[in-house]
């Protein structure tokens, strides 16, 4: 009997994966660029199962049903496209070639044009959940060559995550729109990661509490609004302790690594003019973390606030479970913003209720917050921005008061906090009918003669004024980047 669907790539989510959709009732051939980790794998976690190893791309293609589906579980860039070649020139038309992997949503898009032209069909999914979700049902994203969805729905569908019975895994949309959602919900995974960040640094540093003093409040934030897998591990990591009985985290490095998917989507939002502070602030955040002999020679030097908490603790720390939380829903607000604009942009039709039900179960940033973000969408599917949903409305209202004073704290000890301090701008700036951006544009005319509209005037028309008396009456083009 053939196989159902090949896998090529057998690094942590490829085993995974493979376990997950054997599981599932599919048969899985399965190939590895070195050959000892196919072995190890078929002697080890897949023995005993109906999974084939295979030794070469040919003999993988021989080894499936036709029509076949073929996914990459590889490094993203170049091996994917290495992969795509050789696989082109073995595969016939109507075939499927799926990249789960994190790959860059332009090459998506441009592999789905260039492999139609061949008649193949080309599916781009991001998959997250890492390890534990590609074994158990991970959240996965599909976009590429509409066609191809049906045939490949029952397996994706069947080994993703399921909430309430739904399947954590809906076509997103036509070429790199699947990957696009995905590089937006790592975006929103480095900035709920850097929000839990600083909400533990101002508890240990700033309040004096130890691990398992904020171990147990982040427990006890996740049995309600800020309920989530990240909220989860972090109160398991800060109650880890080391072989002497210390807790592990404070032995850790503070140097943070990153793949790329993070700077992708601030580069993005750059690129499409939306403000994306929160996820742009964890990037450089790990940026700056990385920096670390740098920072030890500016501890050094350059002297901090001598200002020690003298507050009520109890007090303090529901400012912070509010900063957190307010913090949560503007980049999550930001980044459903950057969606939309990026729908626009880009053509796609995409449907943000379903997106909140996909990041509901599987990945990591799985979180009882997603459902409310489901709502407001599923009330008003052209919702212009979350923070106008009666329901976020409400919960900015009762956050405010403490985010800002757990702003304040941070500042009047010298604690870092970008995400929470750059959030609360953005938001004070979100809510401001009239911004200063008048004297900017009056600044723009008068060393460039960039023009200006009036308040008193319509939209759309341009004034410029000689400032000094003696600039020319010519001014610059009015086009915006
Ligand atoms: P890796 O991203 O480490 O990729 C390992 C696979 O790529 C192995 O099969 C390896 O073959 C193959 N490979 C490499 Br590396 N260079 C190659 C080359 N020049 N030619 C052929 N094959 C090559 O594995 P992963 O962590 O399982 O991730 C797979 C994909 O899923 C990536 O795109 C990743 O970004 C994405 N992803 C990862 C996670 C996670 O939590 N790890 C979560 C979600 C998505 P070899 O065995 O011969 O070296």
């Amino acid at each position: 009997m053939k196989a159902n669907i090949g896998l090529i790539g057998l690094a942590v989510m490829g085993q995974n994966l493979v376990l997950n959709i054997n599981d599932n009732g599919f048969k899985v051939a399965v190939y590895n660029r070195t050959t000892e980790k196919t072995d190890e794998f078929l002697t080890g976690p897949a023995k005993g199962t109906e999974i084939v190893g295979t030794y070469s791309i040919e003999d993988l293609v021989q080894k499936l049903e036709t029509p076949r589906i073929v996914m990459l579980m590889v490094k993203a860039g170049t091996v994917v496209d290495h992969y795509i070649e050789q696989l082109v020139l073995l595969l016939d038309a109507g075939d499927i070639i799926i990249d789960g992997g994190n790959s860059l949503f332009t090459d998506t898009d441009r592999r789905t044009k260039a492999l139609k032209e061949k008649g193949l069909l080309y599916i781009g999914t991001g998959v997250s959940g890492g390890e534990e979700g590609a074994r158990h049902g991970p959240s996965i994203m599909p976009g590429g060559h509409p066609d191809a969805w049906n045939r490949v729905k029952p397996v994706l569908q069947a080994i993703s995550a399921k909430v309430d019975g739904q399947p954590c895994c809906e076509w997103v949309g036509y070429g790199g729109a699947g990957h696009y959602v995905k590089m937006i919900h790592n975006g929103i995974e480095y900035g709920d990661m850097q929000i839990i960040c600083e909400a533990y640094q101002l508890m240990s540093e700033g309040l004096g509490l130890s691990a398992d003093e904020i171990s147990s409040i982040f427990a006890e934030w996740n049995s309600a609004e800020l309920s989530s897998y990240l909220v989860e591990i972090t109160a398991n990591i800060l109650a880890y302790k080391d072989e002497d009985g210390s807790p592990l985290l404070d032995k850790i490095l503070d140097t943070a690594g990153q793949k790329g998917t993070g700077k992708w989507t601030g580069i993005n939002a750059l690129d499409l003019g939306i403000p994306l502070t929160l996820i742009g602030e964890s990037v450089f955040a790990r940026c700056l973390s990385a920096m670390k002999d740098e920072r030890i020679n500016a501890s050094q030097k350059l002297p901090k606030p001598v200002n020690r908490f003298e507050g009520n603790r109890q007090e303090a720390l529901e400012t912070i479970r509010n900063a957190l939380y307010a913090s949560k829903i503007i980049s999550y607000a930001q980044g459903f913003r950057l969606m939309r604009e990026a729908a626009k942009e880009y053509g796609w039709t995409l449907n943000y209720g379903k997106i909140a039900l996909m990041w509901r179960g599987g990945c990591i940033i799985r979180s009882a917050f997603l459902n409310d973000i489901k709502q407001a969408y599923d009330s008003n599917p052209d919702l212009e921005n979350l923070l106008l949903a009666d329901f976020f409305v409400d919960a900015m209202r009762q956050a405010e008061p403490g985010w800002r004073k757990a702003v304040i704290l941070s500042i009047e000890l010298g604690i870092p906090a970008p995400a929470f301090s750059s959030a609360l701008a953005f938001y004070d700036g979100y809510r401001t009918a009239r911004l200063p951006a008048n004297l900017l544009q009056a600044q723009r005319d008068y060393f460039g003669a960039h023009s200006y509209e009036r308040t008193d005037r319509p939209r759309g028309e341009f004034f410029h004024t000689d400032w000094t008396g003696h600039g020319g009456k010519t001014a610059s083009s009015t086009y915006n980047v």
